[in-house]
C-alpha cells in the first residue's frame, strides 16, 4: 500500500475530526483559547507529516539498533467504512468494528454483511463511536466498547453460540460518564489471566483539568481489570491492586494514563503494552511484565512521557514509558499494536509493531526485560492507522481509518 494522496487524507470530515481529537486538539481546539480550529490542525498535520516521511526510507540505522528491519509488505484484504478496532474470533476468523457502529467478519472476499449494528446507539463526533471489540478466551462471549448517544463509555456483552452473536443475551457490563467528547480510550482486551481489561482516557478537554490521571477515585485515566463472568454486572478480581483501599476504585489495574487508545498483551510472554497518546509533545509506549501485580503509575498528568508536564513533579512510583517519541517528524498520536507472534515473518518475531495515526509508518521495537534494545522503521505506511488486529494465527492486520484493512505480509 502506498502513501495516500493529500486530497484523500484531508477529504473525510470524520477522519479530520479524529486526527484532531486524538492528539492535536489537546493543544488546540479542546482547550479554551485554542490557537486554531481542529480542521486546520488536522489538515496541516496529517498530510504534512506524511509528506515529510516520504523519501526518508528506512530509519533503522538511526539510534538504537539491533539487526536489520524485517522485510514486510502490506496486503489490502478488505475495505471498511472507518474501521476502528478488531479482534480474533472463533474458527480463526477476524472481526472488524466500524466506528459508526457495525461489526463485520473478514472473509476471502473482504468483509461480510454486518453481524451487529448499533449505529443507532452511538455517534461519531469527537473521538466517539464503536471503539473496541473483544472475545473471551473460549469465544463464548463477545464484548463491545462504545460511547452511547450521551457520550458515556459503555461495555456490553453478548453470548456467542456456534460462532454467532445472540442478540437477546445482550447486557451492559460497565459504564463511565465522560465529561468531554475526547480521550475516551475505549480499547478492550482479555488478558492471559482471563480477565477483561478496559482502557479509559482521562475524560478529555486538554491537560487533564480534573486531575483524573492521578486520582484513584475515578475510573478515568485508567486501565481497568474486571471479571464479567464472575458477577452481575461483573466481579472485581480479589487480587486487583487497590482492593481494600477505600480511597481507590477496586476496578483499577494501572493508572496515570491520558488516552490509552490501544493496548495489547504479548501472546508469547503475557507482557502488557499500552500506546498512550500524548498531549502536545511526547507519544509513549508503556509496558508491564506478565507477572506484574498491577498498580503501575504511568505518570499522566504529572508527567508526559519522561518529562514533567506543566510544572508537574515526577511521582515517586512513576513507571516511565519503555519508549517515547516527540512530534518532530514521527507523528502526533501513537497507535499501540502487538508483539508479532506469527509464523510468516521470522524477522519480525517477538517485535512490538506499532504506528502513529498522523504519520502511518509502521515501526517495531525489540524489547528485552522492559528495555528497548532495537527500533526499526518497517518501510511501509498504513495510512491513518487507528488500530492493529492480531489474528488467531498470530498474523497482524492494520486498520486505516480511511478504509483499508491490510495484513502485514513478508515482502
Ligand atoms: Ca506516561
Amino acid at each position: 500500500m502506498n502513501l495516500r494522496s493529500r486530497t484523500t487524507a484531508i477529504a473525510g470530515a470524520a477522519t479530520a475530526c479524529l486526527i484532531a481529537s486524538l492528539a492535536l486538539t489537546s493543544a488546540y481546539a479542546e482547550e479554551p483559547g485554542g490557537r486554531t480550529t481542529a480542521g486546520q490542525t488536522a489538515a496541516q498535520a496529517g498530510p504534512a507529516g506524511r509528506d515529510a516521511q516520504a523519501g526518508q526510507g528506512v530509519r533503522a540505522g538511526q539510534g538504537k539498533q539491533a539487526g536489520q528491519a524485517a522485510q514486510v509488505a502490506l496486503k489490502e484484504v478488505a475495505t471498511a467504512k472507518n474501521p476502528s478496532a478488531g479482534a480474533a474470533g472463533p474458527g480463526n476468523t477476524v472481526w472488524i468494528a466500524e466506528r459508526a457502529g457495525t461489526v463485520r467478519v473478514l472473509g476471502d472476499q473482504g468483509l461480510g454483511e454486518p453481524v451487529l449494528d448499533i449505529s443507532g446507539e452511538t455517534t461519531t463526533d469527537g473521538e466517539r463511536g464503536l471503539l473496541g471489540i473483544a472475545f473471551d478466551q473460549d469465544f463464548s462471549h463477545f464484548y463491545i466498547s462504545f460511547t452511547d448517544r450521551e457520550g458515556t463509555s459503555t461495555v456490553d456483552e453478548f453470548a456467542v453460540k456456534e460462532g454467532k452473536l445472540q442478540p437477546d443475551t445482550r447486557r451492559t457490563v460497565l459504564t463511565q460518564t465522560q465529561p468531554y467528547a475526547n480521550h475516551n480510550g475505549g480499547d478492550i482486551k482479555f488478558g492471559p489471566d482471563g480477565y477483561l481489561y478496559i482502557a479509559l482516557g482521562d475524560g478529555g478537554s486538554g491537560g487533564d483539568p480534573h486531575g483524573n490521571g492521578q486520582n484513584l477515585d475515578t475510573l478515568l485515566g485508567k486501565l481497568l481489570r474486571i471479571d464479567p463472568s464472575g458477577g452481575d454486572p461483573y466481579a472485581v478480581p480479589a487480587d486487583n491492586p487497590f482492593v481494600g483501599d477505600p480511597k481507590a476504585k477496586d476496578e483499577i489495574w494501572a493508572y496515570g494514563l491520558r488516552n490509552p487508545w490501544k493496548f495489547s498483551f504479548d501472546s508469547g510472554t503475557g507482557d502488557l503494552l499500552i500506546g498512550d497518546v500524548g498531549q502536545s509533545a511526547w507519544e509513549e509506549i508503556d509496558w508491564a511484565p506478565a507477572d506484574s501485580k498491577g498498580g503501575e503509575n504511568y505518570g499522566w498528568s504529572a508527567m508526559e512521557g519522561n518529562h514533567p508536564f506543566r510544572g508537574g513533579t515526577e511521582p515517586a512510583n512513576h513507571v516511565p514509558p519503555v519508549h517515547e517519541y516527540d512530534r518532530n517528524g514521527l507523528g502526533c498520536s501513537v497507535t499501540g499494536g502487538f508483539v508479532y507472534r506469527g509464523d510468516k515473518i521470522p524477522g519480525l518475531q517477538g517485535q512490538y509493531v506499532f504506528s502513529d495515526y498522523c504519520d502511518g509508518t509502521l515501526r517495531s521495537l525489540q524489547i528485552e526485560n522492559g528495555k528497548v534494545t532495537g527500533e526499526h522503521d518497517l518501510g511501509v505506511n498504513g495510512g491513518e492507522v487507528v488500530s492493529f488486529v492480531q489474528g488467531g494465527d498470530g498474523e497482524l492486520y492494520v486498520l486505516d481509518l480511511g478504509g483499508s484493512v491490510s495484513r502485514i505480509d513478508p515482502a
